[in-house]
């Protein structure tokens, strides 16, 4: 049985992956407005993960006899001034669930909870490389920032993306 504390935070923290899809969804949809198909393919493909992450969590509460309860998810942007404005803000998105995952596992820790301690370590693997990733872009979009020519050819490897085998979250 899940504690009311750890079901409360899951339940914030479902809410939160699920406004990351939400996000998300919106940047692959500014991307196909602008054309840059290759980068509205990368962002669909993180929408779809972060649907997986909530799944993930809506399951591990299920099965620990906890209730989900939604609340309204916030409305996202639905345009921005540049591919850069766009992955910095994905970047500062990353590092706040980051955030927000760690806070989960200390209280777990604190209420002696291993189950999902030891649930959220795939969490907190995860967020390394979404972290790395948004900024691997962000330093790529700084370095082509004035040579369209660049964009492009960056905009034909995102359209390389395809989903992780992991993106479900069984891993
Ligand atoms: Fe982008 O991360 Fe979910 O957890």
């Amino acid at each position: 049985m899940i504690s009311p504390e750890i079901q409360d935070a899951f339940n914030k923290q479902i809410n939160r992956e699920l406004y990351s899809a939400y996000l998300y969804s919106a940047m692959a949809n500014h991307f196909n407005n602008v054309n840059l198909k290759g980068f509205a393919n990368w962002m669909r493909i993180q929408t779809d993960e972060e649907l997986a992450h909530a799944r993930k969590m809506i399951d591990f509460v299920n099965n620990r006899n906890g209730r989900v309860i939604y609340e309204a998810v916030d409305a996202p942007p639905s345009s921005w001034e540049s591919p850069l404005s766009v992955f910095e803000e994905s970047y500062k998105h990353e590092c706040f669930i980051s955030e927000s995952i760690n806070e989960i596992s200390s209280l777990a820790m604190q209420k002696k909870d291993h189950a999902t301690h030891a649930f959220l370590e795939w969490f907190v693997t995860e967020q390394v490389e979404e972290e790395a990733n948004a900024d691997d872009i962000v330093q790529q979009l700084k370095l082509v920032q004035d040579a369209p020519g660049a964009l492009f050819i960056l905009d034909r490897e995102m359209a390389q993306r395809t989903p992780a085998p992991a993106a479900d979250g069984a891993a």
